[in-house]
């Protein structure tokens, strides 16, 4: 029986198991939930947690982007995911857990406060998605599960102006990581697959888009995700604007 892959519209770290799923070439049926709605609805399937990605493979059920990433690489060792080599393979996972625990969060607070202040872009979110209702439907019927995921995620206006002012400092990193050769190389690995997805939300979004493209980390996030679905319309208020749009 082939995996089934739970996930969310616009959700990054599930979009990071599509991607370690294709690169691995297991084949997979992808299901979409509905977003906060999502939370009670893995448990119904058998997992112990509220999170997607929620992958159950084998008769295993496994919870989380990271450890994903390893029961991939044990299932299928084929186009590794982690270096051979003991001390590139630690910087790979310091990359990694970087980016799930620091990186991950920001785009994720970002969206649903931007979608709170403007929804006009909630349907492009939805875009493919098999969601058992008509996109059109659950796009008009989404204010409430927005405002609840705000309020799940803690997207308030002093986070994400936190999460503003620090964007630049982590684009910084994601760029020193892809300098040092630990993201970026021609073979993507775990760490390129959980980055990557967050740098590509971001970049749905009209106020960041144009500061994050020539960066290198625009550049590895278009060739490893081209296809991310999700516009965010300028939602930015001109004080909102973090330095680094300014410069
Ligand atoms: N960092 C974990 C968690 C992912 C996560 O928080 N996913 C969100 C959707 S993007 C979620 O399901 N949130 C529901 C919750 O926090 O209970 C991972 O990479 O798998």
């Amino acid at each position: 029986m082939p995996a089934k892959l739970y996930v969310t519209p616009g959700s990054h770290p599930s979009m990071t198991a599509r991607l370690m799923l294709e690169h691995k070439g297991i084949e997979y049926r992808r299901i979409d939930l509905i977003a906060a709605l999502h939370k009670p609805l893995v448990r119904v399937f058998g997992f112990s947690r509220t999170t997607v990605p929620a992958l159950k493979i084998d008769d295993r059920r496994i919870q989380g982007s990271r450890d994903i990433s390893r029961a991939l690489e044990d299932l299928s060792p084929g186009r590794p995911l982690f270096p051979a080599d003991a001390q590139r393979r630690a910087a790979v996972e310091d990359a990694e857990r970087w980016g799930d625990e620091v990186l991950q969060p920001v785009p994720r607070r970002l969206s649903w406060w931007a979608l709170k202040r403007n929804s006009s872009g909630v349907r492009s979110f939805l875009e493919g998605a098999k969601l058992g209702l008509p996109i059109g439907l659950a796009a008009r019927t989404a204010g409430p599960l927005i405002w609840a995921s705000a309020r799940l995620n803690k997207a308030d206006d002093a986070a994400v102006h936190a999460d503003l002012a620090a964007l630049g400092g982590m684009l910084d990193e994601v760029d020193r990581l892809i300098g040092e050769g630990v993201i970026g190389g021609d073979v993507p690995n775990a760490a390129d697959f959980q980055i990557v997805t967050s740098v590509r939300l971001l970049m749905c979004f009209d106020d960041l888009r144009a500061i994050i493209e020539p960066r290198p980390a625009g550049a590895l996030a278009m060739r490893i995700c081209p296809d991310f679905p999700g516009h965010v319309p300028t939602v930015l208020e001109p004080s909102e604007r973090p330095a680094v749009l300014a410069s």
